[in-house]
């Protein structure tokens, strides 16, 4: 069916989750709906509220421009505006534009008749924003411990949060999240990979399917998981990798203060388990 025609088709009313018939149009290709105009209205003013950070700060590098949390002696308190308030309501303005966002998806999603793996899959990003910027400070018992908004002091934060716990690849959930959003790389290029050489081939040449992408696999590892199961471990696989991102930064001060390094001593016995003291026995392999 022509995408056009087709668009016709299942461009119907209904499905939405509030609100009925409100805001239940299209507008050009983009279906707005009452999640479409929440998520402007969240975006429009967290960006104003940037640009008034920025106007603050006097600064109109993008790469400098930062909105920072409020200091350590504000709790959980709100700061005044300049003083990291103009952060906190960013932060419910970035919240409610990934929610309304993601509930647009949901809403397209019952329009379709369709699963609901889109909007699930950006709900475990927008898990690990809220556990960055909400759970975490709040575990922690204060704002201050949320990132900065800007795209360089982000950064500045990402590395003196690492050095905080000393070597932070010694963090275990991050050793796991790390190998998770390496396969999956690895795994999205393998697919990428054998479905051009199989569906876009040469000039003149007859295009194979998916008997020959897994014959492929079979030949060379003697399995091949399938069109469907291909999808499935890739979200599986990114999933994953954000899901440990989330166990890694959140036990990274609530659970564990220490240099991450020292998290891994009492299981190779090089010290006494609890105590920090050094074993007197060698520990394998020593
Ligand atoms: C390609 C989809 C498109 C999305 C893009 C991002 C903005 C921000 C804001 C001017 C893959 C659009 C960016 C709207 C503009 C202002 C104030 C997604 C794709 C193109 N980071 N991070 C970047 C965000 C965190 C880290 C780039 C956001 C954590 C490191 C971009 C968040 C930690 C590096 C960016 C967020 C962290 C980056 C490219 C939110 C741990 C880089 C992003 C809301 C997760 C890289 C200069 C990209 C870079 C980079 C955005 C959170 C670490 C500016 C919106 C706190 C180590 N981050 N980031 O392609 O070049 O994502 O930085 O949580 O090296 Mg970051
Ligand atoms: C938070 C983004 C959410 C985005 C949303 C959408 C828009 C709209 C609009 C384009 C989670 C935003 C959308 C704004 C855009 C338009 C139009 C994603 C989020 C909702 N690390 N590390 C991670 C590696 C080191 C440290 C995660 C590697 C050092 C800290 C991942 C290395 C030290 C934290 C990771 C490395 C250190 C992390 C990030 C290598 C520093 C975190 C992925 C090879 C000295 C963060 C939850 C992620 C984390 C995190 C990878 C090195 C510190 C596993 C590969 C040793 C403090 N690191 N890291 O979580 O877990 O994405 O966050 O050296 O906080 Mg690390």
């Amino acid at each position: 069916m022509a995408l056009l025609s087709f668009e016709k088709k299942y461009r119907v009313r209904g499905g939405t989750l509030i609100g009925g018939d409100l805001f239940d149009y299209w507008m050009g290709p983009f279906y707005v709906g009452f999640f479409g105009v929440t998520a402007a209205m969240f975006s429009a003013l967290g960006t104003a509220l940037i640009l008034y950070g920025a106007a603050l700060q006097g600064v109109w590098n993008p790469f400098l421009i930062t909105i920072n949390p409020p200091d350590v002696s504000y709790g959980l308190s709100m700061a005044p505006l300049k003083l990291g308030g103009l952060w906190q309501i960013i932060t419910v303005c970035a919240l409610g534009a990934f929610i309304s966002w993601a509930l647009r998806e949901v809403e397209i999603c019952r329009k379709l008749g369709m699963g609901y793996h889109v909007p699930i899959a950006f709900g475990v990003a927008i898990f690990a924003y809220f556990a960055l910027v909400v759970i975490r400070p709040v575990l922690l018992g204060a704002w201050a411990h949320g990132f900065p908004y800007g795209i360089f002091s982000h950064l500045d934060w990402v590395s003196t949060t690492g050095y905080e716990f000393g070597n932070f690849h010694y963090n275990p959930a991050h050793m796991i999240a790390i190998t998770f959003f390496f396969t999956t790389t690895m795994f999205l290029a393998l697919h990428g990979s054998v479905i051009l050489s199989a569906s876009n081939p040469g000039r003149g040449e007859e295009m194979k399917t998916s008997a020959h992408e897994d014959t492929f696999f079979r030949d060379l590892l003697g399995y091949s998981i399938g069109p469907l199961g291909v999808h499935r471990l890739g979200l599986f696989l990114a999933l994953s990798a954000v899901v440990f991102s989330i166990v890694c930064i959140v036990i990274a001060g609530p659970y564990w203060t220490e240099a991450w390094d020292q998290w891994w001593l009492p299981l190779w016995h090089l010290v006494e388990p609890g105590t920090g003291t050094p074993s007197p026995y060698p520990g394998p392999g020593m």
